[in-house]
């Protein structure tokens, strides 16, 4: 399948309005399975706004949120086509097809937002956004998504013994699915969008996600039990089709760079206000929120690391991970 760069072609559009006196602009859509309002929305139309002034107008940002333009693997495809110009996505929905973010897959691999913040503002951090390179998107910047744990309809987890036989939906990446059967549950991929009715329905018994996904789509109607174990931190990103970048000047590129990186502190901003207001909208809801013993969740974790973790490169970025401060 091969899709024409929809910049080559605005920018003949363009070159043909500049003649008469026209200024060019160029809409670029961009994907998020998120509501209106929810932060990475927000932050991707503030990094919109930034890109319109700092390019005079000659680009903005349309985001399509809500899931729009369709689940979070099938908008990956096709950012990687040219078709969907920006996408602001979950680093779990690129499942194993990048080693070095794979790693921040890695259950526990994060103590805490501190430690979180400082790899990924680091070194580190530009050696993940670099690497995704290799499949078709250039990766902009970061985004919280604060801490995930389980939620079911069933029962109270408060140890692994817990989970046996529960029904856990996953996002549809190989390490999760191994990371909840080594927790003794059965794990079953599938798109965000599906999660809501599979409780209902009781195809699944629970999921697991942070307080405003929780809260957001509606999973606390469906699963009452939170149980604290904070099993992941996975970075959000912000990626850019390749071949949309390709048809932008090096100056523009900066500029997309750049405006990317400074949507961040707005996006964490909004991230820990909504982390709140969803906790306690949960709890208005009903749902029971319980703490966890994590040290037994992060003792079962150590198949998944020897089953992932296995290269020397990837051996090297989880060590100088886990000797970041924070
Ligand atoms: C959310 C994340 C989404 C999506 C979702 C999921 O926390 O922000 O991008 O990946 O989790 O579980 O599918």
């Amino acid at each position: 399948m091969y899709h024409l760069p929809r910049l080559a072609a605005t920018a003949l559009v363009a070159a043909s309005l500049m003649t008469v006196g026209v200024s060019a602009q160029t809409v670029l859509r961009s994907s998020d399975t998120h509501p209106d309002g929810y932060p990475t929305v927000e932050a991707v139309k503030h990094f919109g706004e930034l890109v319109k002034e700092r390019t005079d107008g000659r680009y903005e940002v349309e985001v399509f949120h809500s899931a729009q333009l369709g689940q979070e693997a099938d908008t990956i495809e096709q950012t990687q086509f040219g078709v969907i110009d920006l996408n602001r996505i979950s680093i779990g929905a690129f499942g194993t097809q990048v080693p070095e973010a794979t790693v921040t897959q890695l259950p526990y691999i994060f103590r805490s937002a501190d430690h979180f913040h400082n790899v990924l503002d680091g070194p580190i951090g530009e050696e993940i956004l670099a690497a995704f390179d290799a499949v078709d998107v250039v990766a902009l910047a970061f985004y919280d998504g604060g801490a995930r744990s389980f939620y079911n309809s069933q029962k109270p987890i408060t140890s692994p013994e817990d989970m046996a036989g529960l029904k856990f939906r996953v996002m549809q990446s190989d390490i999760f699915v191994d990371m909840v059967g080594a927790l003794g549950a059965n794990a079953t991929p599938m798109p965000y969008g599906e999660v809501y009715s599979g409780i209902q329905t009781g195809v699944i018994d629970g999921a697991e996600n942070n307080y405003p996904s929780y809260d957001t789509a509606g999973h606390a109607e469906v699963a009452k039990y939170y149980s604290l174990d904070e099993h992941l931190m996975v970075p959000e990103v912000l990626v850019m089709s390749k071949i949309v970048w390709d048809g932008l000047t090096p100056e523009d590129q900066e500029i997309f760079r750049q405006a990317a990186k400074d949507s961040v502190a707005h996006q964490r901003e909004l991230w820990a206000a909504q982390e709140e207001e969803s906790r306690a909208a949960v709890e208005a809801l009903g749902a029971t929120i319980n703490e966890v013993d994590k040290q037994p969740f992060i003792d079962a974790m150590k198949p998944v690391y020897d089953k992932y973790v296995t290269d020397p490169k990837l051996q090297d970025l989880v060590a100088r991970i886990q000797a970041t401060e924070g």
